[in-house]
């Protein structure tokens, strides 16, 4: 059976095409969702796509991964700064987690600097935009096999 990977997208990335488009980009999230897609088929791995807004939403699906996911990748927007809650989740999933970002936060503001999410990661991509996502496939599926 092949392996499951959860890719997360958290606050306001439901934006992605409109939003900030010097620093985000123009790709929609379906644009994203489509390359994520297509990268998992290659690398053999079923992909489970999703973006909430809601820290309690990404918690409880990081928890349900504990049972439905072999690797985790997970782009926590603006909650990569401020989330201890997604911090113990993934730690407490025992999964593998791979952390995407689009921009380079290390170039931004200095709020952006830290993710509390860096610390349960197994790697951290970042700056690359939607390529991101895809490097962030291939890292899990070395991981998983
Ligand atoms: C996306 C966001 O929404 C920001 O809050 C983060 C991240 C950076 C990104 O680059 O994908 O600071």
């Amino acid at each position: 059976m092949a392996k499951r990977v959860l890719i997360l997208n958290g606050p306001n990335l439901n934006l992605l095409g409109t939003r900030e488009k010097s620093i985000y980009g123009a790709d929609t999230l379906a644009d994203i969702e489509a390359l994520c897609r297509a990268a998992c088929e290659k690398a053999g791995l079923a992909c489970d796509f999703r973006q909430s807004n809601h820290e309690g939403e990404l918690v409880d699906w990081i928890q349900s991964a504990r049972r439905t996911a072999d690797a985790i990748i997970i782009n926590p927007a603006a909650y990569s700064h401020t989330s201890v809650a997604i911090h113990d989740a993934l730690r407490a999933a025992e999964k593998p987690v791979v952390e995407v970002h689009l921009s380079n936060i290390h170039q931004r503001e200095a709020f952006r600097h830290h993710s509390y999410v860096s610390a349960v990661a197994v790697g951290v991509i970042c700056g690359f935009g939607p390529k991101g996502y895809t490097l962030a496939i291939e890292a899990a599926a070395d991981i998983l096999n």
